[in-house]
């Protein structure tokens, strides 16, 4: 016979153990009767409706039925009764409705047949793969650069890519008519033309204007380095790319000297290249350092001398067994002054080098491309 909610004729807690254990026993019997989704939607309706279900039932016959001293008790045994109930439901839901799919040809394939749009689930298809990235060969050499300047105690500044003709080339000592100020090395926002020259803005072409922006915002002693994105207008071959990746760092303090740049840049490119290889400074000039120098390290292939095992002349440093790396030299006392440094007071010296450049060498890549075409097959050998 089907369960009723039986009016309570005591409250003691001996006699709610009994209606409550009967009441249970009645809802697991129930549920196992379920075998479908209509059957559950009865059962559902019988035990959960808000007009005569079972739980509203023991709402009205037994909580506001308990004289006061028994409230407390019987609510407490209400409460866990809807709990049940509730999660009888849900599980059934789950649980009974699962029945053996048509033939597809798919070991152990299960139909789920809950909603009205049955869905057709293999259990037995792999799951989906979410594998895990890996650093970007540009970024990772980019993060080992860094670190080998952290290490000495320089902080990292970062700025913005989209720069100011000021930033970019007024206060690094441009003069006017520079050739990199050239829409045809430099690539220019549109229709800025109303505006001041100093105003336009441009895509930076090096990370120099963030040098100008930390020295604007802190005093020295300073020592920084500034890892980032810059674009040039160059069609992309093997070696260029009209975007790329520089670090560029600088060391402003009372008495710094060309010999400090020496051997902080020396100590980079042993670092940098794991090897104790031979450093050449040549004089060189750059609008924003002077004197100025290019660094060269000696060949990574063919350890200088410009040949390999077998007599061939290095196509990497095309037989000069030296490679040029970094740029370098001792900041103008110009620039000093569009920052408000006293030239008079502090020296220093700033460095520039190309990601690419270097993380080309250090893993053999012949063509700059290779970094920025998302070929999977490149890439994963990095990971
Ligand atoms: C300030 C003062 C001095 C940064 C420097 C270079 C030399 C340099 C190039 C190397 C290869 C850029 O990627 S590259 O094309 N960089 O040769 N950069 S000194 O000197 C500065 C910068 C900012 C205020």
């Amino acid at each position: 016979m089907a369960y009723t909610v039986p009016k309570l004729k005591s409250f003691t807690p001996a006699a709610l153990d009994k209606a409550v254990e009967k009441l249970l026993a009645a809802l697991k019997l129930e549920a196992a009767a379920v075998k479908n989704e209509a059957d559950w939607k009865v059962f559902r309706d019988r035990w959960m409706a808000r007009k005569n279900g079972v739980l509203t039932e023991i709402n009205d016959l037994w909580l506001k039925a308990a004289p006061k001293e028994s409230k407390r008790e019987v609510g407490q045994r209400v409460n866990e009764l809807k709990a049940a109930v509730t999660a009888t439901v849900e599980k059934d839901r789950t649980g009974v409705t699962i029945a053996p799919a048509p033939a597809v040809g798919k070991v152990g394939a299960v139909l789920l047949s809950v909603s009205a749009e049955p869905a057709a689930l293999d259990i037995t298809l792999p799951g989906n793969r979410r594998p895990l990235g890996s650093e970007h060969p540009v970024i990772k050499t980019m993060h080992e650069i860094v670190s080998v300047f952290r290490n000495l105690g320089y902080s990292v500044e970062e700025g913005p890519v989209i720069e100011t003709d000021y930033y970019n080339f007024e206060a690094l000592n441009f003069p006017p008519n520079h050739p990199a100020r050239d829409t045809q090395d430099t690539l220019f926002i549109a229709r800025q033309e109303s505006k001041p020259q100093r105003d336009r803005l441009l895509l930076r072409t090096h990370t120099s204007p963030v040098q100008i922006r930390t020295m604007e915002k802190m005093k020295p002693p300073v020592r920084i380095v500034i890892p980032g994105k810059v674009h040039r207008n160059d069609p992309p071959d093997a070696s260029h790319s009209p975007m790329f990746h520089q670090v560029e760092g600088f060391m402003v303090d009372a008495r710094i000297a060309f010999s400090d740049l020496k051997g902080v840049l020396t100590h980079f490119l042993r670092q940098i290249f794991e090897r104790d290889a031979g450093v050449r400074f040549r004089p060189s000039f750059f609008p924003f350092t002077e004197p100025s120098a290019e660094i060269d390290v000696q060949c990574v292939i063919c350890g200088g001398s410009g040949a390999n095992k077998t007599g061939q002349t290095c196509r990497v440093c095309k037989a000069t067994g030296w490679l040029e790396i970094l740029g370098a030299g001792m900041i103008d006392p110009a620039v000093f002054k569009f920052v408000g440094y006293d030239p008079e007071k502090v020296s220093g010296f700033a460095f520039g080098m190309g990601v690419e450049r270097i993380a080309m060498l250090k893993y053999g890549i012949d063509d700059i491309r290779l970094f920025f075409q998302n070929d999977l097959r490149f890439l994963r050998q990095f990971s």
